[in-house]
C-alpha cells in the first residue's frame, strides 16, 4: 500500500489530505484544511504565500509516515524568484485590478486569432500573460514558478514548472507542446525566466534536510498541478460521453478530448484547451461559479445550509443574472452588486436572501446548460451523463437544477476530486499499476459512492429562462 500526501489549494481553502492507495483500495482523509483567500495591502489584492506555506508543513507533519507528496493548486498565478533563489515579492491575487484593460493592450499588438492558435487558451483578463505584461518583469528576476512550483521549490530546492498548470499561463504552445517562445518575445517577456515544463508523474526531488519539519529525502512528485486537471482524473466515468462540471470556487465546464479544437468556433464560444495529464485536452470554459454565493455569505455572514434551505423554498425563475458578467470577478459587496445588475437588466433585485441565493443557482444552471450545449456543437461530441466534482457536489439544490436545465443525468461527486487525482498520480509514480486513467476512474468509482439527480421539472421553463438571461444567442 502507498500513502502519499495531496496538498490542494483551492481559492477558498487548502487542504493536506493523506491518500492510501493498493490494489482495489483508495481511501482519503482530511488531515488539514486551512482558510484561503485575498489579502488586501495598499490597494492591491494578494494571496498569503507564507500561510500556505506553513500550512502545508503543518498539514504534511501531521500526514505522519509518506511514500511521497504532491501538491496541486489554482491556476494562472506564478511568483519570480532572483538568481540566489528569492522570492521577489509577495504573490498576487488574479483577482486583483491590475490587469484591468491589459488585455486589450496585448490584443493590440497580437491578434486574438494569433494567441488562440497557438494557445489555444480562452481569454480570461488575468491570464498569466496578461498579469506578467501588467506588473512587468524586474531585471533582477532568473525565474518564473507557479504556485505549486513554488511550494515544491521551498521543499526540495529544485526548479521547474509542470506542463498542465504551464498549459494555463497563455504562454504555452499546445500543439508544440512547450513555451512558445514566439509569443513570450512578442509580448516581451524575457524567456531566461521561464524553465523547463516537467510532467505529472515526475519525480521533482526530495524534501530537503532543513527546518521544515519533516523527514528528509521524502520525494515529491509532480501531479497534474493545475487543481482541475487533478480533479479531471478523478472523475469517475465509465463510458466516453461524458461531460463534467469541477464546482468551487469557479466551476469549469467541458469534455475531456484527445487533441485541441482550435477553430474559429471555439475561440468565439471562449473556449480552452487546457492540458490534462496523460496528455489529454480538457476542453471547457470558467463559469463564475460557488465564487458569487461565497461572496454573498461572506457579506451576510449566514450559514450555507440556511441559505440553500431558503432558496430551496424561494419561488422558481424570480430573477436570472448573467453569472460571468466581469462586474462579479472582484471580492466585495456581492449583493449589492447584484442588484446593480438586475437594476440594469430590468429586473427587481431579489427580496430576500433565500430569493438571492435561488437566483445565484438558477443563473449558474442556465451558464452550465449554455456551456454544455456549446462545448457538445464546437467538440462534435453528444454528451449523455454530466460528472459533477468538488465541493459544489454537495449542493443538492444546484445539482438537481443542473440536471433539470441541462437535460441529461447529473452524478454528483467525489467532492475531493482534486485531491484524488493528485493521490492517484503519485501512487501511479511510485509504481501502482494504472495503465490509464480508465484504470484511475475505475478505482474512484469502486471506492466512492456518487448520487445520481435525473432531469425533472418543464424543458420549456428553462427554454423560456434562457431566451429571458442571453436572449435567442
Ligand atoms: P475550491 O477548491 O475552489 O476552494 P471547493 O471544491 O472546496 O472549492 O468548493 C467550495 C464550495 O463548495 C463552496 O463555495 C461551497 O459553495 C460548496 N460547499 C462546500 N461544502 C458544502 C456543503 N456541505 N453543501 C453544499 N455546498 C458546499
Ligand atoms: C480552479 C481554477 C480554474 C482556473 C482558476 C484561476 O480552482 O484553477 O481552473 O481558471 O482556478
Amino acid at each position: 500500500m502507498k500513502r502519499v500526501a495531496a496538498v490542494d489549494l483551492g481559492a477558498s481553502s487548502g487542504r493536506v489530505m493523506l491518500g492510501e492507495v493498493g490494489p482495489g483500495l483508495l481511501r482519503l482523509r482530511e488531515v488539514h484544511r486551512f482558510w484561503n483567500g485575498p489579502v488586501r495591502l495598499h490597494g492591491t489584492l494578494h494571496w498569503d504565500i507564507l500561510h500556505l506555506y506553513r500550512s502545508t508543513l503543518d498539514g504534511l507533519r501531521l500526514a505522519g509516515p509518506l511514500d511521497s507528496i504532491g501538491i496541486d493548486s489554482w491556476a494562472v498565478d506564478y511568483g519570480l524568484l532572483d538568481a540566489t533563489g528569492r522570492l521577489l515579492g509577495n504573490p498576487i491575487h488574479y483577482r486583483d485590478s491590475r490587469t484591468d484593460g491589459v488585455m486589450e493592450q496585448v490584443l493590440a499588438q497580437v491578434p486574438a486569432a494569433d494567441l488562440y492558435s497557438t494557445t489555444g487558451l480562452q481569454q480570461l483578463p488575468f491570464n498569466t500573460i496578461y498579469q506578467l505584461v501588467a506588473g512587468g518583469v524586474p531585471d533582477q528576476a532568473a525565474t518564473f514558478l507557479m504556485i505549486p512550483d513554488l511550494l515544491a521549490y521551498w521543499l526540495t530546492g529544485e526548479v521547474g514548472v509542470e506542463r498542465t498548470n504551464a498549459s494555463t499561463t497563455q504562454l504555452y504552445d499546445v500543439l508544440a507542446r512547450d513555451w512558445s517562445d514566439e509569443l513570450i518575445s512578442r509580448v516581451g517577456l524575457p524567456r531566461r525566466i521561464f524553465p523547463a515544463l516537467r510532467e505529472p508523474g515526475d519525480v521533482i526531488g526530495r524534501v530537503l534536510p532543513d527546518e521544515t519539519g519533516l523527514a528528509p529525502g521524502i520525494p515529491v512528485i509532480a501531479v497534474g498541478s493545475h487543481d482541475t486537471a487533478s480533479a479531471v482524473v478523478a472523475v469517475p466515468a465509465s463510458e466516453e460521453r461524458f461531460a463534467y462540471i469541477s464546482s468551487g470556487t469557479w466551476s469549469l465546464v467541458g469534455l475531456e478530448l484527445d487533441r485541441p479544437v482550435l477553430t474559429d468556433e471555439a475561440r468565439e464560444a471562449n473556449f480552452t484547451n487546457e492540458g490534462g495529464v496523460d496528455g489529454r485536452i480538457r476542453f471547457l470554459r470558467n463559469v463564475m461559479g460557488l465564487w458569487i454565493l461565497q461572496e454573498c455569505q461572506r457579506s451576510w455572514g449566514d450559514d450555507l445550509d440556511d441559505l440553500l434551505r431558503a432558496a430551496a423554498d424561494a419561488p422558481p425563475f424570480a430573477v436570472l443574472i448573467d453569472p460571468d458578467a466581469p462586474e462579479f470577478l472582484a471580492p466585495g459587496n456581492m449583493p449589492a452588486r447584484i442588484d446593480e445588475h438586475c437594476r440594469k437588466t430590468g429586473q427587481e433585485p431579489p427580496q430576500s436572501r433565500g430569493a438571492a441565493v435561488r437566483c445565484i443557482l438558477e443563473s449558474l444552471a442556465l451558464a452550465y446548460r449554455r456551456t454544455l450545449r456549446a462545448a457538445q456543437t464546437t467538440a462534435a461530441r453528444d454528451v449523455d451523463v454530466l460528472h459533477v466534482i468538488g465541493g459544489g457536489s454537495q449542493n443538492e439544490l444546484l445539482c438537481q437544477l443542473t440536471a433539470d436545465a441541462c437535460g441529461v443525468p447529473v452524478l454528483a461527486g467525489p467532492v475531493e476530486a482534486s485531491a484524488l487525482g493528485n493521490v492517484l498520480v503519485q501512487a501511479r509514480a511510485l509504481g501502482e499499476p494504472f495503465p490509464g486513467l480508465d484504470a484511475m476512474r475505475a478505482l474512484v468509482r469502486s471506492t466512492h459512492s456518487l448520487r445520481r439527480y435525473d432531469p425533472q421539472g418543464k424543458p420549456a421553463d428553462w427554454d423560456a429562462a434562457e431566451s429571458r438571461l442571453f436572449g435567442t444567442r
